[in-house]
C-alpha cells in the first residue's frame, strides 16, 4: 500500500484570478486539482491508503522559513472570508522599513503578484506542508518505502522568507529538514518550473543535494535563477545542479537526460532517502507549462527512480490541467510499485 496524506481544510485556499500579459485569467492553482488527485487515488483502494495529517509542523516551519512570513500569513487571516489580498507593490529592499503585520507590506515577502493572501492560506499551506513532514515521518520510520503528500498549495517556489509561484511553505524542504537529521537526501524536483525556493534554502548545504530538469528559465518563469552555471556555494557546491530543457521537450529527450546525467549524480552522492517534487505541468497540456510528456511517461520515469532503491517521498508541486492531473499522478505513483 503507497500512503496518501490530505486533510480537507487544504481546500480552503482558493486563488481567484492572475494577470497573464495583462489579461485577467481564471487562477490555475484551483481546488479542482487536489479534487482531481483525490478522486483518481480513491478509484485504487487496494493500492492507495489515504491519511490525515495530525499536526501543523511548527518546528519544522521555523527551522525553514523566517518568522516574518509566518506573521504575514497570520495577519492575512484577519482578511473577511471573501476578502482575498494580491501583493502588487514589491519594493526594493534597502528603501524600507517592512512590517509583517500591515497587509499592504506582504509585497514586501512576495516575489510575484500570482500568489494571494486570504485568512485561510496559512491553515491551508501548514497543512499541505504537515502532508510533507508527515509522509516523511512513515519514510523515516520504515513504515513504508515510499509515501505520496497531497500538498496543495505547492511549494517549491517558496524560500525562506519569501512567497509566490502559488507556493507558501516550502513542503519539500520541510521534509528535508526533518529528513536530513537522519542522513543524506537528495531532491529531484521535476515540476517543469525551477523550484529556485528549494534550490536557495540548500544552496550552502551539502547534506542535501537538490536536482531540478526544468524549462530553461531564459524563456519560462521563474526566469531569474535556475541556469546550469549555479552549482552550489560554500560547502554545498557541487551539491546543486539544474537541468534547463527548451520548449516542447519529448519523453525521449526527458528520459535521455535522466538517465545521462540525472541519475548518475543521484547515485555518485548515495543519499539515505530520495524525495521527488512531483510537479505534472510537465504534460502535453498543461495550460502553464511547455514540456509534452504524456500519462504513461509519468509511469516509466517513476521506474528508473524507483530502481535506485531508495527510501522515496513524493510531494505534489504543480500540474494545471486538472482534468488529466489525477491520472498522471497515479501513473506516476503506479511506478514505485515492484511489478
Ligand atoms: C508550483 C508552480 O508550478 N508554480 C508555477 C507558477 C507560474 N506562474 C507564472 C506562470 C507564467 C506562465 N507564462 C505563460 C505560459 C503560457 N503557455
Ligand atoms: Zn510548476
Amino acid at each position: 500500500m503507497i500512503p496518501v496524506l490530505f486533510h480537507e481544510d487544504q481546500l480552503l485556499h482558493k486563488p481567484v484570478y492572475e494577470w497573464r500579459f495583462g489579461e485577467r485569467i481564471e487562477h490555475p492553482e484551483t481546488t479542482y486539482r487536489a479534487e482531481s488527485i483525490l478522486s483518481a487515488i480513491k478509484a485504487h483502494p487496494e493500492i492507495f491508503r489515504l491519511i490525515k495529517p495530525q499536526k501543523f509542523p511548527h518546528q519544522l516551519i521555523s527551522e525553514t522559513h523566517s518568522k516574518e512570513l509566518k506573521i504575514v500569513y497570520q495577519t492575512a487571516m484577519t482578511l473577511r472570508a471573501d476578502e482575498t489580498f494580491y501583493p502588487s507593490v514589491f519594493p526594493k529592499r534597502d528603501v524600507t522599513k517592512p512590517d509583517p503585520t500591515k497587509i499592504p507590506h506582504s509585497g514586501y515577502y512576495c516575489f510575484d503578484a500570482g500568489t494571494p493572501l486570504t485568512a485561510y492560506t496559512y491553515s491551508a499551506a501548514a497543512w499541505s506542508a504537515a502532508c510533507a513532514n508527515e509522509a516523511a515521518k512513515l519514510v523515516e520510520e520504515g513504515q513504508s518505502r515510499v509515501a505520496y503528500a497531497l500538498s496543495r498549495p505547492p511549494g517549491h517556489h517558496a524560500s525562506k522568507s519569501m512567497f509566490g509561484g502559488y507556493c507558501y511553505f516550502n513542503n519539500v524542504a520541510i521534509a528535508a529538514k526533518r529528513l536530513r537529521k537522519k542522513g543524506k537526501v537528495c531532491i529531484l524536483d521535476i515540476d517543469f518550473h525551477h523550484g529556485n525556493g528549494t534550490q536557495s534554502i540548500f544552496y550552502r548545504d551539502d547534506k542535501v543535494m537538490v536536482l531540478n530538469i526544468h524549462g530553461d528559465p531564459d524563456a519560462f518563469y521563474p526566469y531569474f535563477v535556475g541556469t546550469a552555471s549555479e552549482k552550489g556555494a560554500g560547502l554545498g557546491l557541487g551539491f546543486n545542479h539544474n537541468f534547463p530543457l527548451g520548449a516542447g521537450i519529448e519523453v525521449e529527450q526527458y528520459i535521455n537526460v535522466l538517465q545521462s546525467d540525472v541519475i548518475p549524480l543521484i547515485k555518485g552522492f548515495s543519499p539515505d532517502f530520495l524525495l521527488v517534487s512531483a510537479g505534472f505541468d510537465t504534460y502535453v497540456s498543461d495550460p502553464v507549462g511547455n514540456f509534452s510528456l504524456e500519462t504513461n511517461d509519468y509511469r516509466y520515469i517513476a521506474k528508473l527512480l524507483y530502481q535506485l532503491d531508495l527510501p522515496t517521498v513524493i510531494v505534489q508541486e504543480g500540474g494545471y490541467e486538472a482534468r488529466s492531473l489525477g491520472d498522471n499522478v497515479v501513473s506516476f505513483l503506479l511506478g514505485f510499485r515492484a511489478i
